[in-house]
């Protein structure tokens, strides 16, 4: 994998991947609707508003891989999801046919299945249970995979983050929390793994509170090297009491309660 493109640069995740992909692709192309503000002179950036297919294939062009992170990251106003969630991520899935690249890693999100509870472990067999508009985007987005995949030859790893950070920043997180460094490691199966068609996998580090089995990735090789639990006993002594009953229970945690009007002891035995 030698030109690589990665979309949605100038976000938290892109920023990390900014500072850790270029040892290994050196021929790294970061793209994003906003130019990152502290852009340096040895960086390549082309800007790329995803609603616009012709400024993706630009951008695309000449490219052997993609990780395609950009787009809402958090919920939003169905216009801001449908433009650069569902509509920007199909431009930028045929704009990959198009341009005969055969490679993607797509950014899918912990939030495209928030409303098993904490105490089920999932896997990736699980229907979607998305907790936001935005999960809903990351549910379509695994499914244009799919069909990109199986219909066009463009193989997609789709990794469903937690939360990239540093270190886990509350009691949640320490369920799915995914250091940087393994989140590279994920995104090398993703653009190098000879065999892969279509996959998705969990996002995560390797967390003794894990809300998901994560058998398929550890199958194409992931070993994580980030330990949340190293972390559990300071945060726990600083999780406040909280009055969250619906995002307390929901693996999405507060993005499962936010604008929540259900019916929660029913779907709460689900
Ligand atoms: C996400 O998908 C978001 O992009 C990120 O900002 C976090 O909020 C994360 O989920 C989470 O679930 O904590």
């Amino acid at each position: 994998m030698r030109k690589v493109l990665l979309t949605g640069a100038s976000g938290g995740v892109g920023t990390w991947l900014r500072k850790l992909l270029p040892p290994i692709y050196p021929d790294l192309i970061l793209s994003d609707v906003h130019t990152p503000k502290d852009l340096a002179s040895n960086e390549t950036f082309i800007q790329a508003d995803l609603a616009d297919l012709a400024a993706v294939r630009k951008a695309i062009a000449g490219t052997d891989g993609i990780i395609h992170l950009g787009g809402y990251s958090v919920e939003g106003p169905w216009d801001a999801i449908l433009n650069a969630n569902i509509i920007g991520t199909y431009n930028l899935f045929e704009a990959a046919r198009i341009e005969g690249v055969k490679r993607v890693v797509f950014a899918s999100s912990n939030h495209a299945v928030g409303f098993y509870p904490r105490t089920t472990q999932i896997d990736t067999q699980v229907l979607v249970r998305p907790d936001t508009r935005y999960g809903v985007s990351k549910a379509f987005g695994e499914a244009l995979a799919a069909y990109y995949a199986f219909k066009h030859d463009v193989r997609t790893l789709c990794i469903r983050i937690g939360n990239v950070a540093e270190a886990p920043a509350d009691k949640r997180r320490l369920s799915i929390w995914l250091k940087p460094e393994d989140l590279v490691a994920l995104i090398r199966i993703g653009l190098e793994r000879p065999d892969l068609v279509y996959e998705v996998v969990y996002g995560a580090s390797d967390n003794k509170r894990t809300f998901w089995d994560n058998e398929r990735a550890e199958t194409l090789g992931y070993q994580p090297a980030g330990r949340s639990e190293h972390f559990a006993d300071a945060i726990l002594a600083n999780t406040p009491q909280s009055a969250d009953p619906v995002g307390d229970f929901f693996q999405g945690g507060p993005f499962c309660s936010d604008e929540f009007t259900g019916d929660f002891g029913s779907i709460s035995k689900l």
